[in-house]
C-alpha cells in the first residue's frame, strides 16, 4: 500500500492521473509506457535515461513552487488536490508532522523523493532506471501480470 501510494504521488507530480487498473492488457501496456515516458520527461532533466535523487528533488521543488497557489511555501489540501492527487486529505493527514494542516516542502517532498528511491530503486544503486520504474508501475497497474 505504501509503495502504491508513493508511486501514485510521484506520478501525479509529473502528469494528471488518467486511466485505471481495469484497462485491457494491451492498453495497460501503453499506459505503463506513457506513465514511464512522462515521468522520465519530467524528472530526467539531463536526459541520460536515468533519474537520480538530485533530479527528482529539483523537479519536485519546481513542481511544488508551481502548485503552491497561495504562495505561502506550504501545500494545503486544495493545492494537493489541484495537482490531480486523489487522496489529498489522506496524504496531508499522513505527512503533516507539525499538525498545521499544511505540508512544508520538507514534510512532502523529502518524503516523496526519499521513498521514490528507497522503494523504486530496488537494486540500491542510487539511480532509477527505466527498468526500475517500469517494474513498479506495472506491478501497480497490473498486479496479476
Ligand atoms: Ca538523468
Ligand atoms: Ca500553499
Ligand atoms: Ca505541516
Amino acid at each position: 500500500m505504501k509503495l502504491s501510494r508513493t508511486l501514485l504521488a510521484v506520478t501525479a507530480l509529473a502528469l494528471p492521473l488518467c486511466g485505471s487498473a481495469t484497462l485491457a492488457a494491451d492498453k495497460a501496456h501503453q499506459d505503463v509506457k506513457k506513465r514511464v515516458d512522462a515521468l522520465f520527461r519530467h524528472l530526467d532533466s539531463n536526459q541520460d535515461g536515468r533519474i537520480t535523487r538530485a533530479e527528482t528533488e529539483a523537479a519536485v521543488a519546481a513542481r511544488f513552487a508551481t502548485a503552491d497557489g497561495d504562495a505561502d511555501g506550504q501545500m494545503n489540501q486544495a493545492e494537493i488536490q489541484a495537482m490531480g492527487v486523489a487522496r489529498a486529505a489522506q496524504i496531508v493527514a499522513d505527512k503533516d508532522r507539525d499538525r498545521n494542516g499544511r505540508l512544508s516542502p520538507e514534510e512532502m517532498d523529502g518524503e516523496w523523493a526519499m521513498r521514490l528511491f528507497e522503494e523504486t530503486d530496488e537494486d540500491r544503486d542510487g539511480v532509477i532506471t527505466r527498468a526500475d520504474v517500469e517494474k513498479v508501475v506495472k506491478r501497480n497497474l497490473m498486479p496479476q501480470n
